[in-house]
């Protein structure tokens, strides 16, 4: 997206000029379009809807009638089959959509291939667990039966980014959909071909109308109507802490629910016993994966002093091979997403450079990439003072502060001294330790000796603090779409 738009095109609505409401394209009730960009040129290559509160009314009103529909009284069992189907019908187009993911969001081909993978896998794990929730029975008075089952919250909003277009579908949808709710997705506008391509093979796999809708739209007009709505029972939403807090106060103003996940500022913590050969190369992978646009990227290396200078060395000979490039060329990173991305990346180097922090290392830029492409190389920092911003704020782009620690405590008081907390990792032989130190961080996911924080859809996800609340990922998910319902019987 560059911020124009257009009138919508003559020849007819479809999937890349529509919104998906109760199973069928429509034109967006603005009749105009937003141009996509593709990050590897810089050139507009696609029209998006430019969807508004009108077509979001429409969107929920579908949703609503879903519920009241053939989709509310759908057995748990027959839900499940539906996301299975659909989990089944991703895997044979997943080199499709593989290719459309990779071009629209700039990531390496390989990286897309592995994301329309992982989508595909929650719409299996949902499918699978839709009709295991039970309830509980709970011992009450004498000559009452009292017992708890899981409801719908009803109609659910969900408002994605664009470095997962396709994860996050399944990421959101798929938990919201097993448990019964119908769903509103407002798909992020730098991004968002395969949600649009995903919607169409629901259809395909037999979701009834209004059981998924998609609006695609401008954050500030299609989303924010998404997240005011009265008619969405809850809300889902991943993005930027700032977004995060419009999207929550106008959930409580009609005391609604909602899970926020607003990214983070993950420590790798490496002791000097670490093995270094199975770290080095996780702690690249952990920022160098999508550029650097992962809510859960492994952006400070922490580093015991007495192996700072083997660290340091081992993560600069990494770092050099690193080669930027186009997704065809399938390189370690591709562009960024856009040039605001861009500029702000860049800008944290630039503090970086005023300040006199030491770049350590820098990648390479691919032959092949295009001048007007969003490009950023992967850069290491160190020592990167503690106050500084590049060590306190999310910079969502490929690059790694490295930062000496003295002892356990002032690791643990690094770890938790940002005001984020979504992801750590910690690397030490000593199981004592890594599990003692694991349990002092103040994060929603702890990793020891690996980081795969990217995939594992079984691994409840979310943070704390400034990363938000709420758990998305494994069967935590299935409770953060529903609520308990206690049925409370006298029986004489
Ligand atoms: O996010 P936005 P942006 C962080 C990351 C990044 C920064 C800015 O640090 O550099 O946020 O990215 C929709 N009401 N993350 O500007 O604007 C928007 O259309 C309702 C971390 O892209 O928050 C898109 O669908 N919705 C993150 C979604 O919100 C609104 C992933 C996210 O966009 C809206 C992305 C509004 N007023 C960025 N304005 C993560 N946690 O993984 C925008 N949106």
């Amino acid at each position: 997206m560059d911020g124009s738009d257009r009138p919508m095109a003559a020849g007819g609505v479809n999937r890349e000029n529509g919104v998906f409401v109760d199973n069928a394209w429509q034109p967006a009730s603005s009749g105009r379009t937003l141009d996509l960009i593709e990050p590897a040129t810089g050139r507009r290559f696609a029209a998006i809807a430019a969807g508004d509160s009108r077509d979001v009314d429409r969107a929920v009103t579908a949703a609503r009638g879903a519920i009241d529909g053939p989709w509310g009284r759908l057995d748990a069992a027959d839900r499940g089959r539906l996301l299975s189907r659909l989990a089944g019908l991703i895997a044979d187009h997943a080199e499709d959509l593989a290719a459309l993911e990779a071009r629209d969001t700039g990531k390496p081909l390989g990286q897309a291939r592995a994301d329309i993978d992982t989508a595909a896998r929650y719409f299996e794990f949902y499918g699978g667990a839709a009709d295991k929730v039970h309830g509980q029975t709970i011992p009450y008075r004498s000559g009452w039966l009292a017992l708890t089952e899981r409801m719908a919250h009803g109609v659910t909003g969900h408002i994605i980014p664009w470095n997962y277009p396709a994860q996050m579908v399944g990421r959101t949808l798929a938990p919201a959909l097993a448990m019964g709710n119908a769903t509103v997705l407002k798909p992020a506008e730098d991004a968002c071909l395969t949600a649009l391509r995903l919607a169409e093979l629901a259809r395909e796999a037999g979701f009834p109308a209004g059981a998924i809708n998609v609006v695609p739209g401008r954050g500030e007009v299609a989303g924010a109507a998404l997240s005011r709505h009265p008619g969405v029972d809850f809300l889902s939403f991943t993005g930027s802490p700032e977004v995060g807090t419009q999207v929550q106060v106008a959930a409580a103003r009609r005391h609604a629910g909602c899970v926020l996940e607003l990214g983070g500022k993950s420590p790798q913590i490496v002791f000097s016993d670490a093995d270094l050969d199975l770290a080095v190369p996780a702690i690249v992978a952990a920022i160098v994966q999508n550029a650097g646009q992962t809510c859960s990227a492994g952006s400070r290396v922490l580093v015991d002093r007495h192996v700072e200078a083997e660290l340091s060395e081992r993560l600069a000979q990494a770092f050099r091979t690193l080669v930027s490039g186009p997704p065809e060329a399938d390189c370690d990173l591709g562009p960024l997403i856009n040039l605001t991305q861009k500029r702000r990346v860049t800008r944290f180097c630039d503090l970086a450079e005023m300040a006199g922090v030491p770049l350590i290392a820098e990648g390479a830029l691919d032959a092949r990439a295009k001048p007007d492409g969003f490009y950023v190389t992967p850069r290491l920092y160190g020592p990167v003072p503690r106050d500084h911003p590049m060590a306190r704020e999310e910079i969502f782009g490929p690059i790694l502060s490295l930062m000496p620690f003295s002892d356990e405590d002032d690791a643990v008081a690094l770890a938790n001294g940002t005001d984020y907390g979504l992801v750590a990792g910690i690397w030490s032989r000593d199981g004592t330790r890594a599990l003692g130190v694991a349990r002092r961080i103040a994060a929603g996911q702890v990793f020891v000796n690996g980081y795969g924080a990217g995939s594992g859809v079984e691994l409840p996800f979310g943070g704390v603090g400034k990363s938000g609340h709420g758990r998305e990922k494994g069967l935590d998910a299935l409770f953060e779409f529903s609520a308990s319902r206690t049925l409370v019987i006298a029986h004489g």
